[in-house]
């Protein structure tokens, strides 16, 4: 889907026009790289426009930029308040926001310490990200034969533009041959994650989810979400080095991401999970998510943050 223009994308401290939000074809960023950002979204609750989570990825995005050395010339509470100006800019009450922070125009080769690092948010409309069926029925899952970038490689915690070479590898073979999604495993074959989402399986009544830190998957603030939820649904969610055998054998099975939200998994390379349909786990976590980031559960409330 093509992205609809907004009104403004705020640039190094001021709210631009939507078309003059530009870099120099030489932008250090765009030949290395060298860049990290975040996916936030804002839905529309009864008080208004509402944040989801916003504190966290702003956290996530300074966190990603201090692994890649990047000394960001803004605070939390300025990223903060950057991001709410442009969903206000914007008149949308739902939007996707994309904090970006790169490496300007002024110098290229691979030190990128003598760049400018420069900041961006834009915001825009995105509908389900792996579509509105998707979310209601299921989606095809295959596993990649690209491995999930290695910890030991690049600093996988990190929310890094580069990065996003193993999971588009991935997505692009698991399209062409006819899925919805790709499934990344470890060089080890252990189950990582999707390309932008994270993995939950259920099985026998627990919830199973893959450790960040060992399979090198990003420490999914959605996953957070959910795995409180589950918790306070009263399921029991441990962290377990998983294999494709387990995916298969999983009696129901669900992606997490900010941009897809909560997707039930309806097969895994062509076997059926959970008979084909989502299942009551995924429904009842799927239910309340919802609920959650459109201010509807009072417990959850503290994790909108009102654009006002
Ligand atoms: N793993 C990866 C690799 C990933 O990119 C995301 C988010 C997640 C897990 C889930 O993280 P969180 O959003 O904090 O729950 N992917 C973002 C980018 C998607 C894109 O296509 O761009 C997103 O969902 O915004």
């Amino acid at each position: 889907m093509p992205i609809t223009p907004t009104a403004k994308i705020w640039m190094d401290g001021e709210l631009v026009d939507w078309q003059d939000a530009t870099v120099h074809v030489l932008t250090h960023s765009l030949h290395y790289g060298t860049a990290v950002f975040e996916g936030i979204r804002a839905y529309p609750t009864a008080a208004g426009t509402a944040v989801f989570r916003l504190r966290e990825h702003v956290a996530r995005l300074l966190a990603s930029a201090h692994l890649l050395a990047l000394d960001v010339p803004y605070g939390e509470d300025e990223l903060v308040a950057a991001v709410l100006d442009t969903v206000g800019a914007s008149g949308l009450d739902a939007c996707y926001i994309r904090p970006l922070v790169y490496l300007g125009y002024g110098e290229m080769g691979l030190n990128p310490l003598p760049c400018e690092v420069r900041v961006a948010v834009a915001v825009w409309q995105w509908g389900a990200y792996l579509g509105e069926d998707g979310v209601r029925n299921g989606i095809r899952l295959k596993v990649s034969s690209w491995a999930r970038l290695d910890p030991r490689t690049l600093p996988t915690a990190a929310k890094a533009t580069g990065m996003y070479m193993n999971s588009s590898l991935a997505k692009v073979e698991a399209v062409r041959a006819g899925y919805d999604e790709a499934l990344m495993c470890t060089t080890d074959g252990y189950v990582a994650e999707g390309t932008g989402e994270n993995l939950f399986l259920v099985r026998r009544g627990e919830i199973l989810t893959p450790p960040s830190s060992a399979v090198g998957a990003l420490e999914g603030i959605t996953a957070d979400s959910v795995r409180t939820i589950a918790q306070d649904l009263g399921y029991e969610v441990r962290e377990a080095l998983l294999r494709r055998s387990d995916l298969y054998l999983a009696d129901e099975a669900f992606l997490t991401g900010t941009a897809a939200e909560v997707v039930p998994i309806s097969s895994v390379d062509d076997r059926l999970v959970a008979g084909g349909r989502p299942g009551p786990v995924t429904t009842a976590i799927q239910e309340v998510y919802f609920g959650a980031v459109r201010g509807e559960v009072d417990r959850y409330k503290d994790w909108l943050e009102r654009v006002v």
